[in-house]
């Protein structure tokens, strides 16, 4: 018998001489002969070569065409007589902002809903297209087009980074294209309104290079920054609401006297940006001295920390009005405190300070807890205070724009150890979703009111009666409402926005399928023939009243949360970027 393990002689000498053993000699020798390797090494020249000019070509094809007016050369009638420069220095360690998810392991569930968001954005986008192309935004019931904000083609610049993000390349490629060909001057709009401007275009535009490097978008945003900056051309240097380019050119331009809270303090993040991708000071310098008027005046209003929903700005007053909000007119006010923080490396203390005080106030002040007929004892509402009377009113109403305060205190807390915030973000995150799932439409209306608990937690007993009282006539609504003041759904992305950041600081997974809930009942609420549309009411049952109108946040701010929620954790980490108020994501300092 032979051994199996020992080669037998024979078998040697079969191998020396086998076909095969002969291949294998020729090869090795084919292998190792010079030619060979200069061939090699030639052809693998060659497609790198081919690779790199196919990368350059698509770059290429965004070519930069400069606007017809450079505006860094205008006068300007009150220079700043020094400019403070961003800190430098080394940014500080932060804490992980996102949970420590496992390592990525293939989900189909979440894939599966991953793709449908994508697919209701694709057909969204593809209408905006092939129906109001170059226009600001779609006409979705009637497939018309709209110019709101400049007339440059709000929704493709303001939807670039979904693009991006979504791996739609060649979309990409063909907007970012046309838009590196705008020109800013071309606009029939007599004024330009400063906050959505910064936000929606230039945020858009900075985002997209962040994510793409595409040098042409950059340049862009540098030209409507040097536009945007001649607003803070004012005596005091705060700017206006609207920004008159006569106005500008004269040098009679005045800081507004009853402006919204959040017009002039939530440029902040997009003017630090583009400091840091320019290097140019001037631009952190201007948004440097609103955080100084707001710090100055953080303890003159009527709550103490808080600052009203309108504010004389010329005067630097915030005595006169007294509404009390963290919804419309003074969100992102607020928001941007620990975003700021994030995107200077923690370079400046004070945006932690304005955080920290501010929100303690507002936890004190606007929220409530709902009285509820079930166990629903953790929820709360960002509500509003007013000191119209003499007297600190509460009011137990709350809005959609309100429900980015989730996420807020969310990263807030997480970002300065505080669990308390933490917490809190945690209920008012899932309250909103609780609201959209109370309605028959399954979304939450615009702006509502509720009967509040009177305190944040411990006991809180339903009373039938009280609520009968508070809601008048009101017997529609949905037990606990006591009215829907607007009772419209605008495709906003607040409620969303927060179950993700929620989602991505805390791990929970029940989020996602919390999130899949509200989106079916979202597309389902607002599909129209061509994409998708505001609703009239959402309080009621059956087929709803479509409204034509489809802002451009909802392919830039809504799907792009609906489908980060989805994707796999890594793909714009919060350990990397920080979302502008537009959803735009901003690569930070390391
Ligand atoms: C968006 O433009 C921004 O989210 C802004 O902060 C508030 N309003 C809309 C969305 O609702």
């Amino acid at each position: 018998m032979h051994d199996l393990a020992a080669p037998s002689a024979t078998n040697l000498e079969e191998t020396k001489t086998s076909p095969a053993a002969a291949y294998r000699r020729r090869a090795r020798a084919i292998a190792t002969n010079p030619l060979f390797v200069l061939a090699v090494a030639a052809c693998v020249a060659l497609i790198v070569l081919l690779v790199v000019q196919d990368r350059t070509a698509a770059a290429s094809r965004v070519r930069f065409r400069p606007s017809s007016v450079d505006w860094a050369n205008w006068t300007q009638y009150y220079p700043p007589a020094s400019i403070r420069a961003l800190p430098t220095g080394k940014p500080r360690d932060m804490p992980r902002i996102q949970f420590d998810f496992p390592l990525y392991r293939p989900d189909p569930v979440a894939r599966e809903r991953q793709q449908a968001v994508k697919d209701v954005f694709v057909r969204g986008w593809e209408s905006y297209r092939a129906n109001a192309w170059y226009y600001d935004e779609l006409l979705p019931v009637t497939g018309g087009w709209t110019n709101t904000l400049g007339g440059w083609g709000l929704t493709m610049i303001d939807a670039l980074d979904t693009l991006y993000i979504m791996g739609l390349q060649d979309e990409f490629t063909f907007a970012a294209g046309t838009i590196a060909q705008l020109d800013w001057a071309n606009t029939t709009y007599r004024d330009i309104n400063v906050f959505e401007t910064t936000i929606r275009h230039m945020g858009g535009l900075l985002s997209a290079y962040d994510l793409s490097g595409e040098k042409a978008l950059l340049q862009k945003a540098e030209e409507l920054g040097s536009m945007l900056y001649l607003a803070f051309d004012t005596p005091n240097r705060l700017p206006p609401f609207l920004l008159n380019l006569v106005d500008a050119q004269n040098g009679t331009q005045v800081a507004g006297d009853y402006d919204p809270a959040a017009g002039p303090t939530s440029l902040c993040l997009e003017f630090t940006r583009l400091a840091q991708l320019t290097n140019d000071n001037k631009y952190f310098d201007a948004i440097d001295r609103v955080t100084s008027f707001l710090v100055r005046s953080q303890n003159q209003s009527a709550i103490p920390g808080l600052w009203p929903m309108l504010i004389n700005f010329r005067d630097e007053d915030v005595t006169q009005a007294h509404t009390f909000t963290l919804g419309a007119n003074a969100d992102s006010l607020y928001e941007y405190f620990p975003k700021m923080h994030l995107l200077l490396g923690g370079l400046d203390p004070v945006y932690e300070s304005l955080y920290t005080s501010s929100m303690d106030t507002a936890i004190h002040h606007l929220l409530f807890r709902p009285m509820l007929p079930l166990d629903n004892n953790t929820l709360l509402f960002a509500g509003d205070a007013s000191n119209d009377t003499g007297i600190l009113t509460h009011i137990p109403a709350s809005q959609h724009l309100a429900c980015f305060a989730g996420g807020m205190f969310a990263l807030g807390g997480r970002l300065f150890g505080n669990a308390a915030h933490l917490s809190v973000g945690d209920r008012l995150a899932r309250s909103c979703a609780w609201a959209y799932a109370a309605f028959p439409s399954g979304v939450m209306p615009e702006k509502f009111g509720m009967v509040p608990c009177a305190n944040l937690t411990g006991d809180c007993w339903w009373d039938e009666a009280l609520w009968a009282r508070s809601r008048g006539g009101d017997v529609g609504l949905p037990e606990g409402f006591t009215n829907a003041l607007d009772p419209r759904y605008l495709l906003r992305p607040e409620a969303i926005e927060s179950v993700f950041l929620l989602y991505r600081i805390t791990g929970a997974e029940d989020l996602r399928d919390v999130a899949w809930e509200m989106f079916q009942s979202i597309v389902s609420a607002t599909t129209t023939e061509y994409a998708n549309a505001a609703v009239a009411n959402v309080t009621v049952t059956g087929v709803t009243e479509k409204v034509d109108t489809m802002d451009s946040f909802w392919l830039s701010e809504t799907l792009k949360y609906f489908y980060l929620i989805f994707a796999p954790q890594t793909v714009i980490s919060l350990d990397d970027f920080v979302f502008n108020t537009e959803a735009h994501p901003f690569r930070r300092p390391k």
